[in-house]
């Protein structure tokens, strides 16, 4: 037996798709308008994720300046050919639909560096990529129908791609639109080819509360598509909302070492009530192949917690997933993520910290602010900044954030007082309206504050203390309400992110701030019940 814990990714990790090379598993999921882009990890079990580097890694690469959070790079697929891996994804801008697209990039080493990206031309989202035992390669997405029968009917369209020029060759096939009539957002689409049988797999029903995995066959790769009797062939849509799990869907297939099959799909685990704050996570469920048809969970239905893996590496250390490394968050620490550009242009490394620029950019804007975070992986967790903040003029501010987006954060930040010392000030950005939750005027002796937040469940306590303070403890400046944040209560397709940030506010600058450490300290939570 070798229980571990699932989900295997925690934290956001949504729309994942993975890939096999040998003894190697490659697994990227979304990021959106974060920077870098696209996390690839690395696995030998399925289980054990280590992240290697990131697609969307340098400077020009793409250009997702301006584009409103939850736009930028939607769901990408990996595959790997021949030696090469390729990827291929979406670069989404709401509010211009000129901008963007599918585009394709490919690289020898998945860690990097990835080529520049050639734009596909089709319209739409989630595309992927199929390679053909006969050696022609087929890039298929979702789009919405042309002729929809029923609000948000999306197609699953199918294009040959020539491999020689990266352009879209020959005719276009629609192959489905959703096993279930009505079906909104048959989207996430994946071929396959098991046993001389193409597999088209699809998410339906969004990416929310209805999502789900359906799957259709067909004896030629452009159809038609039968679909399976059984679909969906997995939801949790039907267990209601006071599950451990809600949302699942957007299923890839590999195959294990041991030459079982598994799904990598995503998931999200509410708390306190509907709200999940740690965003889409990537589960692993098993499955197998009864009357050609694949089963997920077979015997179960759902997503197992946790999940039976036979050949999970039992040195791995089970139930903590090695992405996360629980501590001081250093530099040259891949969770690390600034805002649609790289943080190089407002952030230098420094010892365990980093010198931030103060920017006039806040974090109201689409732009790239004076900001860096990572993660929230842990439903409690205690992050702590301690800041150097007497480089601060007047006007000028520095502290933590908790991120959802331009419009809905909370931030704890501190600002030189006109009646001397710091006057440290908790502010609720919600629906792009600003709320003050509590304020303190201390002073910052040797000119640095301990800003921190401490996670508990939907209580985000905004603390702030001198660097060694006494055992009373930093002081509570309020208490956020996390139900507030969540992409349920602000809609968009991400978890929260936790960070520092420097601004002016929008006044020319040439003050620097240090964040001298940073520490994510996840507190131990209570076994589920
Ligand atoms: C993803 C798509 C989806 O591209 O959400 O609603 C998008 N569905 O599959 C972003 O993750």
């Amino acid at each position: 037996m070798s229980l571990v814990a699932n989900p295997v990714l925690a934290g956001t990790y949504p729309d994942p798709s993975v890939c096999r090379v040998g003894d190697d598993y490659y697994l990227v999921t979304s990021t959106f308008e974060y920077f870098p882009g696209l996390p690839v990890l690395h696995s030998r079990d399925l289980v054990h994720w280590e992240q290697v580097g990131h697609v969307v890694d340098r400077e020009g690469m793409l250009d997702y300046a301006g584009i409103a959070s939850s736009g930028g790079l939607y769901a990408p697929t990996l595959r790997h050919h021949d030696g090469l891996f390729w990827l291929v994804c979406t670069l989404v801008d709401q509010q211009d639909d000129a901008r963007g697209g599918n585009f394709v990039v490919t690289a020898s080493d998945p860690a990097g560096p990835w080529s520049d990206p050639v734009w596909l031309g089709e319209s739409g989202i989630d595309p992927s990529l199929f390679f053909d035992d006969d050696g022609r390669v087929w890039v298929h997405g979702t789009r919405l129908a042309a002729e929809p029968e029923w609000f948000h009917q999306t197609e699953v369209w199918l294009r040959e791609l020539d491999p020689a020029t990266m352009r879209l060759v020959g005719p276009e096939h629609v192959l489905w639109t959703g096993a279930v009539r009505g079906a909104v957002w048959a989207e996430g689409p994946h071929l396959y080819k098991v046993g001389g049988t193409y597999y088209l797999l699809a998410a339906e029903g969004g990416t929310e509360f209805h999502h789900a995995v359906s799957v259709a066959r067909a004896e030629k790769v452009t159809g038609p598509y039968e679909g399976n009797r059984a679909n969906p062939v997995l939801t949790h849509r039907h267990l209601g909302r006071d599950v451990d799990v809600v949302g699942v869907g957007h299923a890839d297939l590999v195959e294990g070492p041991d030459g079982s099959w598994w799904a990598v799909l995503l998931g999200m685990r509410p708390y306190g009530g509907y709200h999940y704050n740690r965003g889409r996570e990537t589960f692993l469920v098993p499955v197998a192949w009864q009357d050609g048809w694949p089963v997920f969970a077979p015997g179960l239905g759902r997503v197992p917690r946790p999940v039976e893996v036979p050949f999970a590496d039992p040195a791995g250390p089970v139930g903590a997933p090695q992405h996360v490394a629980a501590g001081v968050v250093r530099p040259g620490d891949v969770r690390w993520t600034s805002l649609r550009a790289p943080a190089s242009s407002f952030a230098t490394p420094d010892g365990e910290g980093w010198a931030l620029r103060v920017l006039p950019a806040t974090l109201t804007e689409a732009g790239t602010p004076a900001f860096l975070g990572v993660r929230q992986q842990h439903r409690d967790v205690d992050v702590a900044a301690t800041v150097r903040v007497d480089g601060l003029a007047p006007g000028e501010r520095a502290g933590v954030v908790v991120r959802q987006s331009e419009r809905d954060h909370v931030t704890l930040a501190a600002e030189p007082s006109p009646d001397g010392g710091y006057r440290v000030r908790a502010v609720h950005r919600r629906a792009g309206a600003e709320q003050v939750l509590g304020e303190v005027t201390l002073e910052a002796p040797g000119g640095v504050l301990e800003l921190g937040v401490a996670a508990r469940g939907q209580d985000y306590a905004l603390t702030v203390a001198p660097p060694s303070h006494g055992a009373g403890g930093p002081a509570v400046v309020a208490t956020a309400d996390g139900r507030t944040l969540d992409s349920v209560a602000t809609g968009g397709f991400l978890g929260l992110w936790l960070g520092v940030f420097a601004t002016s506010d929008g006044a020319p600058s040439t003050s620097t701030v240090t964040v001298e450490r940073f520490v994510y300290a996840p507190v131990d939570e209570a076994p589920p019940a």
